[in-house]
């Protein structure tokens, strides 16, 4: 096994005394190693299997034209092949979203733009520790392990009137002046998605039976995440992973992968893969709407690969209702043969639970139920 040396790509942060130093991640450099570091090495059992291409996942792409314009035939067939993707998986794509390929594409070589920057200058919106914002890479201890083989910028995106700009005004508190354009590109990407991703509420609204208007109004108002990543190439990709197998907790994902591949979903006790598609997001129900959905629609478990010769880069919407805004399921939603499973609970709650103790392999909503049971008993 490679020993973790301190090289240029593992720049050594000397801690005080008694303090574990600290390694860390800077894809210039490592991208070219042929020994990674241990602490990117998965176990056996969970390192993707390279060698035999793995079987497609069907995701039917959903054509949200019509369903837009309210065409009968059209909406009726929308409904049906989401509701029967997300009773099974949750992950569905959607084409003629009407969000411009412009911005898209823009938003794709400004990602360029700033991770192919050196690391000292990417590091000027380091991520604080406890918060989700910033630029993160992974940080590496001696102890710890399973760490994805990327880079992050995460951004907050709010509907609160107080927020409007609030992206924009991000990029130019942590970045500066030069970095206005890529603040504006963001803010504009994160308004599409928004837009979006009340449309897909509809949608679901209409799938679950329920109408257009009761989810689009529940997320009228949301506190939602960006994320952007950044995965270099990796001289072992048979032993790491881009990022590690989990399902998200927040409502609804809206993701866009460019045309490299890497996005995997665990579905019937195996691994498929999602075949790129540049004209396509691709839609995953998160942990909250699946408590929202009262457990008819699925949060499923999705993982990214990486390769040994070309970076890859997703955009990741993660759409949350307001932080004190409860999950409820609407009542024509639960019966007699559809019970409620999961708790009333606030995003804030949820959220903080998650950042604190989420696995990958755990019951989420079961260790979360018993979280909050703790903390009550502590009262
Ligand atoms: O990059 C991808 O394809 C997946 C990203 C993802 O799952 C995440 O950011 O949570």
């Amino acid at each position: 096994m490679p020993t973790l040396l301190p090289s240029p790509s593992l720049s050594i942060n000397k801690e005080p005394k008694g303090v574990q130093n600290s390694l860390i991640f800077d894809a210039s450099f490592l991208q070219n190693e042929t020994s990674i570091p241990q602490q990117f090495v998965w176990p056996e059992e969970e390192k993707p299997r390279l060698e035999t291409p793995l079987p497609q996942l069907y995701v039917p792409p959903v054509d949200l034209k019509g369903f837009f314009t309210g065409e009968p035939a059209a909406v009726s067939h929308a409904a049906q092949v989401v509701d029967s993707a997300c009773r099974k998986h949750g992950f569905f794509q959607v084409i003629n979203h009407g969000v411009d390929s412009r911005l898209i594409k823009e938003a794709h070589k400004i990602m360029d733009l700033f991770f192919g920057m050196p690391l000292c200058e990417k590091q000027r919106a380091q991520r604080k520790v406890g918060e989700y914002c910033g630029y993160a890479s992974s940080f590496t201890g001696r102890f710890s392990s399973k760490l994805p083989w990327k880079e992050t910028l995460s951004f907050r995106y709010s509907t609160d009137p107080q927020c409007t700009n609030l992206v924009q005004d991000y990029f130019l508190n942590v970045m500066g002046e030069d970095f206005s354009h890529f603040g504006r590109v963001c803010q504009e990407y994160c308004e599409a998605m928004s837009k979006l991703s009340l449309g897909i509420m509809e949608l679901l609204g209409v799938s679950l039976g329920i109408g257009r208007s009761h989810f689009r109004d529940f997320y009228e108002e949301h506190d939602s995440i960006m994320r952007l990543n950044y995965y270099p190439p990796c001289q072992k990709p048979d032993q790491t992973l881009g990022t590690g197998p989990h399902c998200d907790p927040t409502s609804l994902t809206i993701l866009h992968q460019d045309n490299i591949g890497g996005l995997e979903v665990f579905v019937d006790e195996k691994w498929h893969s999602i075949a790129p598609c540049s004209e396509a997001f691709v839609i995953n129900i998160g942990d909250t709407f699946m408590a929202l959905s009262n457990g008819l629609y699925k949060s499923c478990l999705h993982r990214a690969v990486v390769n040994n010769h070309t970076p890859r880069k997703s955009l990741a919407f993660f759409l949350s209702p307001k932080m004190n805004k409860v999950v409820c399921p609407p009542k024509a939603l639960v019966e007699d043969m559809n019970q409620r499973i999961y708790p009333d609970f606030t995003w804030a709650r949820f959220l903080e639970f998650t950042q604190k103790h989420y696995r990958a392999d755990m019951d989420t909503f079961e260790a979360f139920a018993k979280w909050i049971q703790m903390q009550n008993d502590r009262k």
